[in-house]
């Protein structure tokens, strides 16, 4: 059955992989599974046409023949378990993979959005400057209890899962604040899972629709 995802038509970060659609690229370049793309402008996702497969106006959503589904932890999810190599087959070792993601989405994300609102949104308001440190050390917080489990693992518990892929994609949006530099096994954890081939044929793809825009005029 065809899968077919949607994604930004013009993506703001100039197709450097940052936006959601290149999670669910990644999972799906992983488990082998071919896939199609519905680009999107920003005005299109608040038509009634795409809020039908998303309430929310957002990217990415996930349809495969009647099955729609919107927020990236459950398509990487639905994903891992449906074909085989981001989940582990054992009971116990799955949960702990699963427990992963959502401790990427759940615990490590929120910090580092609120950056981006401290910056983009926050930056000029008088509190700002103030502001900005505190949320640095909250992400720093995170990061160091994080690369504490991590220690020299490759991964975050045994083979590389949809935990990881969740993790790192969560991760590397901090790169330009520098932060990951301050925990050296953080940043090699990062650098292992952009390494992956379905990672750079992910990113490859989704940088090929920023080319495309700009070619296009
Ligand atoms: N919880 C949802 C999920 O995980 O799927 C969040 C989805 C989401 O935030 N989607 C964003 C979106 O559609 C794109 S990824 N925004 C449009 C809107 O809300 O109108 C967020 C994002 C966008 C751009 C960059 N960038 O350019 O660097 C990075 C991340």
């Amino acid at each position: 059955m065809t899968i077919t995802i949607t994604a930004f038509k013009d993506s703001p970060d100039r197709g450097q992989g940052l936006a959601r659609d290149m999670r669910v690229r990644w999972a799906l370049e992983e488990v082998g599974q071919p896939y199609e793309v519905r680009l999107e402008t920003f005005k299109e996702l608040k038509q009634p046409e795409h809020l039908g497969r998303n309430p929310f106006g957002q990217i990415p959503t996930y349809e495969e023949g009647d099955l729609v589904l919107f927020e990236t932890g459950s398509i990487i999810l639905h994903i891992a378990e449906r074909h085989a190599g981001l989940l582990p087959k054992n009971a116990d070792a799955r949960a702990r993979a699963i427990t992963w993601m959502f401790s990427a989405l759940s615990t490590v994300e929120p910090p580092i959005l609120e950056l981006q609102t401290a910056k983009i949104i926050e930056g000029k308001k008088p509190w700002a400057e103030e502001r900005m440190p505190l949320v640095k050390d909250y992400i720093r917080n995170r990061l160091k209890q994080l690369a504490a489990r991590l220690g020299d693992a490759e991964w975050l518990d045994g083979d590389f899962s949809a935990g990881d892929l969740l993790m790192v994609h969560v991760l590397i949006r901090l790169r330009p604040s520098g932060l990951l530099d301050e925990f050296p096994n953080i940043a090699a954890y990062v650098a292992r899972g952009e390494a992956r081939p379905a990672y750079q044929r992910a990113f490859a793809a989704q940088l090929a629709v920023f080319k495309a825009s700009q070619a296009g005029g």
